[in-house]
């Protein structure tokens, strides 16, 4: 039925211990979740989306792959039919980076779906950008259409996407091989991080740009990843860290254009993306790796931090995730939470914690899904909608028909592929209970 405000709550006297999202990780993502949904939906389809829409779409479908999810999730499937039906060879955005983030987020949707629409998709962005590489620089393709800058992160992009599609084709290798060869041997690459870029100049010489960022050593990993190459992706983490942790705390900051510290709260509103996409990279080397590495550290060190010190409790059933994962940070926008998930699905990833109970919107287990990892209370994510429960042996599950366990209410002790004419598509929240 209906969910209670916090204010509700208080005093109610019940047995059933609220815990808040500040305690509880597994709670704080699925608010995070929702408000990355809510984002989505209210936008009606990726027209004059940009790359930080295609970065949520990667953190969604990242948050699906590390999670678990059905073939038949009714967000999933949104995103995907949007993705799907994007009109990528009229697409009028001159920037390619911009265009092959929104491909990488195509070779994702690839791999959830299996439809091959989104591999020729992301083939198409792959070919338009393959035509613009120059000898300029030394070689490289460019920024933009119009601007013959060549910058780290298309070209590192470049070199992602043509690694993911020669992985899943066998074809694209010359450009695998002229882009890496080309970050190579540019100057780009100071041991430690990247610079921004070489600009060609009116006497025909190029000039190194040493602006840094952690996100221009994410398509990098990623693409040596794609190769299997994980001892150099490795050894490019490491080396990165320094430059984009905190020192004392290992938490994972954005220096350069951000700043220190309480300054990341000024940075751009499309910087504040570049952590989530260093922080995703680095959650991919440590799923193939595992976690005992300097790099899972500084996740761990990361998801601790963002829980306890950075996460705004709107109110007893939302919350959002800060920018500063230091804490405490009052940026709490859209590409907050995007980088936020970033960050949980990172963690999940080097430290995966199963499912006890799995709550869904179809009977048989099936349909959209809330999996709960830790005992608790919880609102429901798809709240009057759950048709059926899964549920670990030694686990107990009490549901309510409001929020707060109020309403009526029905206690599960095993699996349910139908929950019951009582109760069905009325469950607003529930308490976790194992032995
Ligand atoms: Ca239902």
């Amino acid at each position: 039925m209906f969910l209670l405000p916090l204010a509700a709550l208080a005093g109610s006297g019940s047995d059933d211990a609220a815990v808040s999202a500040t305690q509880d990780p597994e709670m704080g993502i699925w608010k995070a979740h929702s408000e990355l949904i809510t984002q989505y939906t209210l936008h009606t389809g990726l027209n004059g989306f940009g790359w930080v829409e295609a970065n949520g779409m990667q953190a969604l479908f990242d948050y699906y792959a590390a999670f678990g999810t059905t073939a038949d999730d009714p967000v999933l499937n949104s995103i995907l039919s949007t993705l799907r039906n994007y009109d990528f060879q009229g697409e009028t955005n001159a920037y390619n980076d911009d265009r092959i983030w929104l491909a990488l987020a195509a070779v994702r949707a690839y791999d959830l779906s299996n439809d091959a629409v989104f591999l020729d998709h992301a083939i198409f962005v792959q070919k338009h950008v393959s035509q613009q590489w120059t000898d300029q620089c030394g070689g490289g393709v460019p920024w933009k259409m119009d601007n013959p800058y060549k910058n780290t992160i298309t070209n590192g992009l470049f070199f992602q996407l043509s690694a993911a599609l020669w992985k899943r084709t066998t074809y694209f290798a010359d450009d695998v091989n002229r882009s890496a060869t080309w970050l190579g041997k540019s100057g780009l690459y100071n041991n430690q991080t990247y610079y921004d870029g070489l600009a060609p100049q009116a006497d025909g010489t190029c000039s190194m740009q040493t602006e840094v960022f952690s996100y221009q050593l994410g398509p990098v990993i990623m693409g040596l990843l794609e190769l299997g190459l994980t001892d150099y992706a490795m050894a490019y983490a490491v080396n990165s860290l320094p430059a984009f942790t905190d020192h004392e705390t290992r938490v994972i900051v954005e220096n350069g254009g951000c700043d220190q510290a309480q300054a990341e709260d000024a940075c751009g509103p499309d910087m504040a993306i570049f952590k989530g996409i260093y922080t995703r990279a680095l959650g991919n080397l440590v799923a193939v790796t595992g976690p005992n590495n300097l790099v899972a550290d500084a996740i761990s060190a990361s998801m601790q931090s963002l829980v306890m010190k950075d996460l705004v409790q709107l109110d007893y059933s939302r919350v959002r995730f800060g920018l500063n994962w230091n804490g405490p940070s009052l940026r709490t926008d859209k590409h907050a939470q995007i980088i936020a998930m970033d960050l949980f699905n990172a963690f999940q990833r080097v430290y995966p914690q199963k499912a006890l109970a799995c709550l869904y919107n179809d009977v048989g287990l099936k349909g959209g899904v809330q999996c709960l990892r830790r005992p608790g209370y919880y609102d429901v994510a798809y709240n009057d909608a759950i048709s059926s429960i899964s549920l670990d042996p030694g686990c107990t599950l009490k549901a309510a028909t409001d929020g707060g366990m109020q309403g009526n209410t029905k206690v599960f002790s095993s699996t349910a592929g139908w929950v019951g004419d009582d109760i069905n598509d009325q469950i607003s929240s529930m308490t976790l209970t194992c032995s």
